[in-house]
Parts: C-alpha cells; sequence; structure tokens
C-alpha cells in the first residue's frame, strides 16, 4: 500500500462523525474529556496510531483507553511509543488537529498533509497493542478505535482491561523481544513474573513486611492487584480495598490518589479499617499513581507522597551505588515539577542534583534520561526510575572487590527489574516502597521523618476558558493574562515561605493553584485568595468562586 486507503477510511469514519462543536486537544496524558463526545477522536487515534506505527518501520505503537484520576463519566485516550514511552510531542499537534477536523473530507485531506509532510512510507506494516481501563464508556469507544485499525490496515493486539503501565510494559516487551535489550516477556504473566521474582530477590533475608492497605480506587488496579498478590503470595501481604469496579459511579469517588492528595484526607471507606501505625496506599483509577499515607498513635492522618517516596528511593539508590563503589562512574538525578514540596527539594538537592520541568510524565521521564540513573516523581504519586541501558551493562558486567560491593551492585540489578522504566506504575512503585522500607527497617513514621512537608494546598478553579492560562519556567509564572502574576507574588510574599503558582490543567477542565506556607492555616488561605484572583480575572460562575 503506497497510498492511503482513501475509500476504507471515509467508509468507516462517516460511521464516526465528529458530531460535538468541543475542542478536542492532545493535553497532559493524550485527549481526555467526557466519554461521550469521544467517539471520533477514538477513531481517528486508531488510523493516527497505524500511521506512527508505519514510520517507526512497523514498530509496535500502543494506545491506552484511560481518563485516569478523572471522574467515571470522563475517559480518554493516550498514545505510547515504541519505547514504551508517551507519544513524541511533535505528533501531539498533529493528533489535535486531526481530531479536530470537522467533516470527514476535511479529516481526509489533513490526513493526507500530514503523511507528505511526516513522508511516512506507507508500504510499512502496522501494528498496535491497545488496552482500556474499567470505565463502562470503554468497550464503545474501544470499537471506535479497532475500526480506526481496520481503516488503515493495522494489525491489531487487544490486551484487555489492564493498566495503563501494564500497557507500557507490553508495547516495549514486544518491541525488544528477541533483541539484547529484552525487556520481558510480552504478556501480562511476564510483567508479574519480572515484578515478583525481582521483589522475592530484594527482600531475600529481610522479615516480611506487616500487611500493607491497598486502596484500589474501585478501578482496574484492583484485579491487578489481586493477581500480582497470587505471584507474591506470602512474601507481601496485601489487603485490597475499593475493589467495587462494576459498581456504577464508584471509579475515583472518595477514595484513589488524588482524592489523597487534594483532600489529604483518608478515603471514608477506610475508616474503620486502618489502624493506626499500619502503612496503606492508594492508587489511582489506571494505576500509574501512588499515595502512600498512616495514622499515627493519635489517630492523626499523614500523607507520604511522590516527593516523600522520591525521597525515600532517591536515598537508597544513592547508598547503594557508593556500596557498590561506583559513585564515580554513575551520575544520578532528580526531575520534580514546580508541585514539589519545598522541604522536599532541600532535602534532595543537599544529596543530588535537581532539575524542575513542566507538569506531565512526558516531561519528567525525558528529563530523567539525562542522567544514569534518573529519578523522577509527581508529587500527585505518578513517577519511576531510569537506569540507562549503559548503566545496566556496567552493572551486569560489574567485577565486585567486596561481598559488600557484591551485594550492593545485585541489588542494583534487582532495583532495575522491579521498576517498571516505562512509566510511573503505583504496583511496580509500591513494591518498590516496601523493598526500601524494609532494607531501612523504616515504618511510616521513620520515613516520614525524612524532612517535613511544608502545609500545602491544591485548589481547582472553574473558569470561563483555561486556554488563557500562559505559564514559563517550568509553570512557575504566569505570563497570561497580563499582571496576574503580579498579584500572585504580592499574595505570596505575604505569608511566611509563602509560595504559590498557576497553571491550566492538561487532564480537566480548570486552572490549577498550588500554595504553601508556615502554617496549614496560611497554605489555605494563600490557595484561596489566590484562587479568587484567578477566578476573578477569568470569570465563570459566580456560585461556583472559590471561597
Ligand atoms: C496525568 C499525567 C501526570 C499529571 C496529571 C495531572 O496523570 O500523566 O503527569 O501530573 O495528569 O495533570 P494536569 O495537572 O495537567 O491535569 P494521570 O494519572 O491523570 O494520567
Amino acid at each position: 500500500m503506497n497510498s492511503l486507503p482513501l475509500g476504507k477510511i471515509t467508509l468507516f469514519s462517516d460511521l464516526h462523525p465528529k458530531l460535538y462543536p468541543a475542542y478536542f486537544n492532545y493535553g497532559t496524558a493524550g485527549f481526555r474529556m467526557p466519554g461521550k463526545v469521544l467517539d471520533s477522536v477514538l477513531f481517528r487515534v486508531g488510523i493516527l496510531a497505524g500511521l506512527r506505527s508505519k514510520k517507526m518501520d512497523g514498530k509496535t505503537v500502543g494506545i491506552m483507553v484511560t481518563a485516569s484520576h478523572n471522574p467515571e463519566t470522563d475517559n480518554g485516550v493516550k498514545m505510547v511509543d515504541p519505547r514504551g514511552e508517551m507519544l513524541d510531542s511533535s505528533w501531539e499537534v498533529y493528533a489535535t488537529t486531526l481530531a479536530n477536523s470537522s467533516t470527514t473530507e476535511m479529516f481526509l485531506s489533513t490526513l493526507e498533509e500530514f503523511v507528505e509532510a511526516e513522508k511516512i512510507d506507507l508500504s510499512k506494516p502496522a501494528r498496535v497493542v491497545y488496552a482500556r481501563d474499567t470505565r463502562p464508556s470503554g468497550p464503545a469507544l474501544v470499537a471506535a478505535l479497532e475500526d480506526g485499525f481496520a481503516a488503515i490496515g493495522a494489525e491489531a493486539r487487544n490486551a484487555g482491561i489492564t493498566t495503563t503501565p501494564i500497557l507500557h510494559y507490553l508495547v516495549k516487551a514486544i518491541n525488544t523481544k528477541g533483541t539484547e535489550e529484552c525487556f520481558g516477556d510480552d504478556s501480562e504473566h511476564g510483567y508479574f513474573t519480572k515484578l515478583s521474582e525481582a521483589f522475592k530477590k530484594l527482600l531475600l533475608g529481610k522479615p516480611t513486611p506487616s500487611p500493607l492497605v491497598i486502596d484500589c480506587a474501585n478501578g482496574v488496579g484492583a484485579p491487578i492487584a489481586a493477581k500480582l498478590a497470587q505471584y507474591l503470595a506470602a512474601s507481601m501481604p496485601m489487603l485490597l480495598t475499593n475493589t467495587a469496579i462494576d459498581n456504577p459511579g464508584a471509579l475515583n469517588n472518595l477514595c484513589g490518589a488524588d482524592y489523597i492528595k487534594t483532600t489529604q484526607k483518608i478515603p471514608p471507606s477506610l475508616m474503620t479499617v486502618l489502624q493506626p501505625g499500619q502503612r496503606a496506599c492508594s492508587l489511582d483509577g489506571d494505576a500509574d499513581r501512588l499515595m502512600y499515607y498512616y495514622l499515627d498513635s493519635r489517630g492523626q492522618y499523614h500523607m507520604l507522597d511522590g516527593d516523600k517516596i522520591a525521597a525515600l528511593v532517591a536515598s537508597f539508590i544513592v547508598e547503594l551505588v557508593k556500596a557498590a563503589g561506583l559513585e564515580n562512574r554513575i551520575k544520578i538525578g532528580v526531575v520534580q515539577t514546580a508541585y514539589a514540596n519545598g522541604s522536599s527539594t532541600k532535602y534532595l538537592s543537599t544529596r543530588l542534583p535537581v532539575k524542575c520541568v513542566s507538569t506531565g510524565v512526558k516531561h519528567l521521564h525525558h528529563a530523567a534520561e539525562h542522567y544514569d540513573v534518573g529519578i523522577y516523581f509527581e508529587a500527585n504519586g505518578h513517577g519511576t526510575v531510569l537506569f540507562s541501558q549503559q548503566i545496566q551493562n556496567i552493572l551486569s558486567g560489574c567485577q565486585p572487590s567486596t561481598l559488600a560491593q557484591s551485594i550492593a551492585i545485585n541489588h542494583l540489578i534487582n532495583l532495575a527489574q522491579l521498576i517498571n522504566q516505562t512509566v510511573g506504575d503505583a504496583l511496580s512503585d509500591m513494591l518498590l516502597v516496601e523493598v526500601v522500607l524494609a532494607h531501612r527497617s523504616y515504618g511510616c513514621v521513620e520515613w516520614d521523618s525524612l524532612y517535613t512537608d511544608l502545609p500545602n494546598r491544591l485548589v481547582k478553579v472553574l473558569v470561563e476558558d483555561r486556554n488563557i492560562f500562559k505559564t514559563e519556567d517550568a509553570e512557575r509564572r504566569l505570563v497570561s493574562p497580563p499582571g496576574l502574576q503580579e498579584k500572585i507574588n504580592d499574595l505570596s510574599h505575604k505569608y511566611d515561605s509563602g509560595r504559590s503558582f498557576v497553571r491550566p490543567s492538561g487532564t480537566e477542565d480548570v486552572v490549577r493553584v498550588y500554595a504553601e506556607a508556615a502554617t496549614k492555616q496560611q497554605a489555605d488561605e494563600l490557595a484561596f485568595r489566590i484562587a479568587g484572583v484567578v477566578y476573578d480575572e477569568a470569570g465563570g460562575d459566580a456560585s461556583q468562586r472559590p471561597m
């Protein structure tokens, strides 16, 4: 096939017309909107994925149908490049343009221009692997996606209902099969085996962790965590909660990682389950984010977010690299976003280089690739650790001179297996945290005391048009609307250790306001005062004005 099968695409495209006037934007994590408006988008993404595969010489591209932390009625779709990473950002623009073509004719002509501009060799094969989460709108959207695959003639493998990180894993495993960089067997079984074997090796000789309470957000993390539990057996006792995937409206409702981070409260469903001192964690709707928390002896709630995970993991890896005698050969660095708590940045910066980038795994991931071992975690619990291929080769070829070095090197090798290096993975990260806690003989209290968080508050503001908000300096400064940043600065300076920033969300139709200050009351007050200023600037429904 050296030209686009226009007749076939037209036939299918007419089954998936763009019915909604909404503007579709390939944002922080792909397209994400109410599920009912996404039919045409999914069909077009199916075609785009086929073209992406052709462009990548027939390598397999991934498609995940999910809206992750968003409410159940939302859905979304994101593309995964052949190395298991987020879609190359230059193609996001094409995805947005194609999604917004209002008629089949316009869609076809945009498609032709795009094939020409990207010099796509249409004779190459197209291969995709796709999956979805548990949202009720998923099956119909997957059907639209499959029509897109059929229209472009892509060879498509259905990975069923699974987590976003497993889909990323599958993409990389498929594309590295039979090569020196083989990532693992390209199946869920391969994923579970890889993680559980590495976990068991890392815990050898350590006491079995006490039972961990896992809030599965009533999402796809529930069945997947249950399968993982079978592979881990007695090595990791887990108590799964919020597993009601068939309960309408339950997904991410009063539970899940985003609920934990934004409300800074324990899910009501865990009130009677969680014992003081017991570790608990929450996944989000597609199990790519992880938040830990616990109740202290007075029943007080404490949150251990992505920043705390980064601090725990980074200090452990630094120590292992030193023990392995490799500190002069391995450059370790940490990547954060503006949401990172000021105290975490201070803690990490005294030990390692720390870089701040814009929100979104794609930005963090690329920045982390500049280090031999790049550790990235967003405060919301999304993150992973990357070991460069060169470092993995050095580790496996290393000749240790002492037993201590040999042990440390083996731990590093096993960590590189345990960690899903393609993307943030709540379950893999959870096992990573459990390994570090076991090695350090830490409970939550000891982990929490690595540093004390500055009190902080994250607020969502509903505005008429969030696209008027433009930022610079890794989203720490607003350049539009004009004059708003000065007001934010003036307010922030009125509070001890006050820091705040405002940015439009790339996954929800809101503007986010983050504030931190010396006390909880000050952080809350600063956040709500800035939210009020944002609201007054950008307008909206007066009943929604933040109070
Ligand atoms: C996605 C991205 C994350 C990002 C989050 C919120 O997470 O993968 O990197 O932090 O959205 O983004 P925003 O503030 O732009 O809405 P998820 O878990 O929802 O896929």
